[in-house]
């Protein structure tokens, strides 16, 4: 379904999509752009730019997302695309351990180059596939939020951007009114175990997270 909301500038964002090559930025895109699932990996050069429109029960929102490419090689002139970046989500494959190795210096790159307190998620995508046997730690931070998806499943696929709103916004219950209907890949069976398997272990994580927080602020709590 394509939606046409009224869009004021005030309620376009610039988005920047970021994290290592391969960790399915573009399909991500496109699945929200398109509604289409590709297997074929097409790895991006520079920089690809898409508006995602969404309807919520506040207002109507823009994303123009900056899909950057994650090989450095190939990257063009990256810390350039970050320039005035408002929001942004960063990328990690659940099923490959290296490529949350190195969420951590993503973040610090965001931070440096559009200021501290930009709204970002971390994302854990393909969480279709075996989870990494590590542990997924998950260093809380105020404006740091964390969820999981599966673009190939169409599996949570507006939840990065309900977390965003909710930040940009700063409203809490943020809903989306319409949103297109998207189906599995055709070659994916998924029963209503796997998916109840799949909210656990992201919900896990956030709450490993939360927890984190907690203990952090009854630390500044008793020196305060
Ligand atoms: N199993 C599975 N595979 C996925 C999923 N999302 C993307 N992929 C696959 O991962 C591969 C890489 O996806 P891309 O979206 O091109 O990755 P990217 O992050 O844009 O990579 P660069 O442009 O090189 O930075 C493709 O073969 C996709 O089909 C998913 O949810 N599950
Ligand atoms: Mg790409």
């Amino acid at each position: 379904m394509e939606l046409k909301p009224k869009l004021s500038r005030s309620h376009t964002y610039k988005c920047l999509l970021v994290g290592d090559k391969g960790t399915g930025k573009t399909s991500f895109l496109l699945r929200h752009a398109t509604g289409k699932y590709e297997t074929k990996y097409s790895p991006t050069c520079g920089v690809s730019v898409h508006t995602l429109l969404f309807e919520t029960n506040y207002r109507a929102v823009a994303f123009q997302m900056w899909d950057t490419a994650g090989d450095a090689e190939v990257g063009g002139i990256r810390n350039a695309y970050f320039l005035y970046g408002q929001c942004a989500l960063v990328l990690f494959d659940l099923s490959a351990a290296a490529t949350f190795a190195n969420v951590a210096s993503w973040v610090e790159r965001l931070q440096e180059f559009c200021g501290r307190h930009i709204p970002i998620v971390v994302c854990g995508c393909k969480a279709d596939l075996k989870r990494m046997s590590e542990d997924i730690d998950f260093k809380q931070q105020e404006n740091v939020d964390y969820c999981e998806f599966s673009t190939r499943a169409a599996w949570n696929l507006e939840a990065p951007f309900k977390l965003l709103c909710t930040k940009l916004f700063q409203l809490k219950d943020v809903r989306f009114l319409s949103q297109p209907v998207m189906g599995p890949a055709k070659d994916l069976l998924l029963d209503g175990a796997s998916l109840q398997r799949m909210w656990e272990e992201m919900e896990a994580v956030r709450a490993k997270g939360l927890k984190a927080k907690e203990i952090e602020s009854q630390k500044l709590g008793a020196f305060a």
